[in-house]
């Protein structure tokens, strides 16, 4: 096998043996971002295809999650940092009834990398924490995630709930079951400030900077 074929298989298989070694070998040749969209997004896709074949169990994706943590938590010293005055305080959460966070996880890194304060709030955030959490905190912008189909579903809740609330800062969504077009033509709508979709931890940056201008 290749090193980018055995950093997917890594996460595929949930194992970590020999993992930090291959890591540091690919460091000597990718930025450790290209390392995680490339092979290791690449074993995590191949996880997802497995999984809705019923070809894996809960408890093996787990285990794949946690090669991907374990990963992400490895290369992230190695992750260029911005030396710059605080850009913005953003509020970080993974929608009411998900649990997925390892993308909102690398949100927080990118974003805290490039001179963010991040409010991170964790997984199956109800709106009403984020209501409470804005106004004691003040974020200049709330990031929403979401996986899975019914997430979507919970940001247009989220965001009507966030409205009522007077609330009107900018927010970025991501995740899987997410569509810049559902984001214009669903959530959007909901809400009196921006709302954007970005495709990607990186893109989540760009568009908070667009923001913060
Ligand atoms: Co789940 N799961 N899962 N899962 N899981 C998916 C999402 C699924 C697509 C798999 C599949 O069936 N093919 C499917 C959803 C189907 C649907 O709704 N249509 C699914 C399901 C069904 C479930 C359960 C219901 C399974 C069950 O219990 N029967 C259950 C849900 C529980 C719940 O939430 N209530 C469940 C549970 C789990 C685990 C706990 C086992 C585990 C999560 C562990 C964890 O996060 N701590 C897990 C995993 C690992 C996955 C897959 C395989 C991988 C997700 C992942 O971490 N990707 C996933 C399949 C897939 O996505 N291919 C799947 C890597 C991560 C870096 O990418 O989070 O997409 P991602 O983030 C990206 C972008 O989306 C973006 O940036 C990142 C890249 O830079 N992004 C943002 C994300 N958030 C952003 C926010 C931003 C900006 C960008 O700004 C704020």
């Amino acid at each position: 096998f290749t090193l980018e074929e055995r950093l997917a298989r890594y996460v595929v298989e949930g194992s970590k043996d020999g993992l930090f070694e291959d890591l540091d070998q690919a460091l000597a040749k990718y930025s450790p971002l290209d390392i995680i969209n490339g092979p290791l997004m690449a074993g995590m896709d191949e996880v997802g295809r497995l999984f809705n074949d019923n070809q894996l169990i809960v408890a093996e994706v787990l285990q794949s999650a946690e090669v991907m943590k374990a990963s992400v938590a490895y290369l992230e010293p190695h992750m260029d940092q911005v030396e710059t005055h605080t850009r913005g305080t953003i509020m970080l959460a993974t929608v009411k009834g998900d649990v997925h966070d390892i993308g909102k996880n690398l949100v927080e890194i990118i974003l805290a990398n490039n001179g963010y304060k991040v409010i991170n709030l964790g997984i199956k955030v109800p709106p009403q924490q984020l209501i409470e959490t804005y106004w004691k905190e003040k974020p200049d912008l709330i990031g929403l995630s979401g996986l899975l189909v019914k997430s979507a579903q919970q940001m247009v809740v989220t965001a009507q709930d966030l409205k009522k609330a007077n609330i009107n800062v900018p927010i970025l969504v991501g995740g899987a079951a997410l569509t810049r077009k559902f984001t214009e033509t669903r959530i959007a709508p909901e809400y009196d400030g921006a709302v954007v979709y970005a495709k990607d931890a990186m893109n989540g940056l760009e568009l908070a900077n667009r923001l913060m201008n």
